[in-house]
């Protein structure tokens, strides 16, 4: 049976080389040989240039449109207004060159399409257009980061809000711990060296601002319209704390002590009612419903967004925004570390 096959795939060989040599001689009849390059091959390669050309930027368009209904919804804070702003104008400066420079591109490709005949003009050196397409980009990224750097000191400000509250973010692989600074509204110091099975975030046990604090797994909940300070931590590796609906990022880095406020202006519940959230749930659900999975409710969410990692997907905690009274009811039923450390 093997020999079969073997004889039968050197004939196929056989064939397909004489085959070739057919097609090769037959060749010889034609006017043309065939690497030149005829007109009716250039009007046809400009032609198609100018489709692809046209087929791209609808692509893009239609692109855009279709997966636009799966973006995250609109800033749920304060500052994420602005930086949704500066997306915003980023995306329509990038559309519109975009745009332009390929409709040009393509068009020309077609326009001047090869000519017997005809000879490219050959350019070295313009100066006038050097300075154009050199101060152009340079003045519309110069205004892009002025812009933006802008709004990124007046996020990054540190003056605080006297009635912020304070959170810290504590990362660890793979699971994040929230820490609340407890009545004295101060979080007690750390030391990594007391880190152990009762202590998991290494607090100073001799520093007695930290002894009401309050540790917090799973989900945690905030002030709406109140300033929250907040401190990041990591024991082991660099993660990176990133509340996507609150448009905030900022990495944990092991050994410091790193820093983000912002303000969120929408409690879950409203979140919950927005026409774009309940339609963008919809279509999550759908797509969870195919896979036999429970449907789920919006949730604001805390990631990882650092390849910490084996379990690095499984660094996430719920983010809960409501008013401040729901908040100090909630908090006042959490329990300071010392009931829970020190047994
Ligand atoms: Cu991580």
């Amino acid at each position: 049976m093997k020999l079969l096959i073997l004889i039968g795939l050197v004939l196929l060989i056989i064939a397909v080389h004489q085959l070739m040599r057919v097609v090769e001689l037959s060749r010889e009849f034609k006017k043309t040989k065939e690497w030149e390059v005829t007109d009716s091959d250039n009007s046809f390669n400009g032609k198609a240039m100018l489709l692809a050309g046209f087929g791209l930027i609808l692509f893009l368009f239609w692109q855009g449109n279709r997966w636009n209904d799966n973006a995250l919804p609109g800033a749920a804070s304060v500052h994420g207004l602005k930086i949704d702003t500066l997306w915003d104008i980023n995306v329509y400066i990038i559309t519109f060159v975009f745009v332009v420079t390929n409709a040009f591109l393509f068009y020309y490709a077609y326009k001047y399409a090869g000519k017997k005949g005809y000879k490219a003009t050959f350019l070295a050196h313009d100066n006038r257009l050097e300075m154009a397409w050199t101060i152009a980009p340079a003045v519309v990224l110069a205004g892009i980061i002025i812009f933006g750097l802008k709004y990124w000191n007046e996020i990054t400000d540190r003056s605080t809000d006297p009635n912020s509250i304070t959170v810290e973010l504590y990362a660890k692989q793979f699971d994040w711990t929230a820490r609340y600074p407890g009545k004295d509204k101060v979080l007690g110091s750390t030391d990594y060296r007391q880190i152990d099975g009762g202590n998991s975030v290494g607090l100073d046990t001799l520093d007695a601002t930290g002894h009401d604090d309050i540790l917090i797994k799973n989900e945690f909940h905030l002030p709406v319209n109140k300033e929250v300070v907040f401190k990041m931590r990591s024991r082991d590796v660099i993660h990176s704390a990133y509340m996507p609906h609150f448009r905030a990022q900022m990495n944990c880095v092991p050994g410091m002590v790193t820093e983000f406020k912002f303000t969120p202006n929408k409690t879950t519940a409203e979140m919950r009612k927005d026409p774009y959230v309940i339609q963008l749930m919809a279509g999550i659900n759908e797509a969870r419903a195919k896979k036999g999975e429970e449907p789920i409710e919006f949730d604001y969410q805390l990631f990882c967004n650092k390849i910490c990692g084996a379990s690095h997907y499984n660094m996430g905690m719920i983010i809960v925004v409501e008013s401040e009274k729901d908040y100090n009811a909630w908090l006042a039923k959490q329990k300071a570390i010392r009931t829970i450390a020190a047994k």
